[in-house]
């Protein structure tokens, strides 16, 4: 068959870490480009680094990647800075240095010019918010139709979010991460009229990372990749003790090679914009009749997940 050509778009925290690695293993995947947004768990320009490293332990060292920026379109949240040092560092885990330097292109400049180069549209996995995206969309509305869809992971329908989870500073109960930091560019992916598949916390929390997927990694880890991930899974042992730790990125991924994991229908939805900083909805997702279709997915097997992710990453 011919491999899908992908483009990711990451925030180079630890799931992406996974999710990038996965797609850099599958055989079905033709990958392109890597873009970095400094508007989440990585601040720019290690997370820069830290991207084109993973592509030296992968053997791809000469896939573009190309820096976004580290400024939302609307407002300032950000990530609490104890969870972006550990994860600048790569929590101290040892990975190959790359010799090549990110492109000269911002990451806008770079997506638009391989999307309107590339022959046939290309597959986005977004798993760094709106940011990058948004603002390609928004300002070169002509790439949408090179664009086969995004899949993205983000947002959070019919469940709670997980804001305040991570930083109970942030009183907002309903969001998820990637449209709390930039609800406006998340709104502008959703007006491009580009197909969307879009997995949320309501897909993810089916796909928890926790101490039995641990085991397995900790006995079945056969190359540099899986070996890597399952260094940074012990470097942050707490955090899949913890319960809240769930495949998010890898999810989305994985329903990017593999549809037939993940299950769900179309919702027109719109990114709440209005920030109230007492009872905070900004970011949350919601149903409206005036709203873009969406391919939101609600469910998802985790045991098949397991054995797709562990098979790819070992092989
Ligand atoms: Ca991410």
């Amino acid at each position: 068959m011919t491999r899908i050509p992908v483009l990711i778009d990451t925030d180079v925290d630890i799931d992406d870490w996974m999710a990038i690695l996965y797609l850099s293993m599958h055989p079905d995947v033709d990958l392109r480009g890597i873009t970095v947004t400094g508007v989440g768990a990585c601040h720019l320009t290690p997370g820069t680094r830290n991207a084109l490293n993973l592509l030296q332990l992968t053997g791809k060292p000469d896939v573009p990647v190309a820096k976004g920026t580290s400024a939302p379109l609307s407002y300032s949240n950000v990530f609490p800075t104890s969870i972006r040092g550990p994860i600048d560092a790569v929590y101290n885990v040892p990975l190959p240095a790359n010799p090549n330097g990110p492109v000269s292109e911002s990451a806008v400049d770079f997506l638009r010019a391989t999307l309107m180069v590339s022959a046939t549209p290309m597959t986005i996995l977004g798993i760094g918010g709106g940011t990058n995206l948004g603002t390609l969309l928004h300002t070169y509305p002509d790439v949408a139709p090179k664009i086969e869809r995004i899949v993205m992971m983000g947002g959070a329908v019919y469940v709670p979010g997980n804001v305040a989870v991570v930083d109970p500073d942030y009183t907002n109960q309903v969001a998820e991460w990637n449209f709390f930091l930039d609800p406006l560019g998340g709104q502008y992916m959703f007006d491009s009229g580009v197909p969307v598949t879009l997995i949320p916390l309501d897909a993810s929390d089916h796909v928890p990372l926790n101490l039995p997927f641990y085991d397995r990694i900790q006995q079945r880890h056969t190359t540099p990749q899986a070996t890597f991930i399952y260094q940074t899974l012990t470097a942050d042992i707490p955090f899949v003790q913890s319960g809240s730790f769930f495949f998010w990125d890898p999810l989305a991924a994985a329903v990017l090679t593999d549809p037939a994991l993940a299950s769900g229908k179309t919702l027109k939805l719109r990114v709440v914009q209005e920030l109230d900083e007492e009872a905070d909805h900004s970011g949350q997702l919601v149903e409206d009749p005036d709203g873009a279709s969406i391919n939101v997915m609600l469910d998802a097997d985790a045991d098949a997940f397991y054995d797709l992710f562990l098979n790819v990453i070992n092989s």
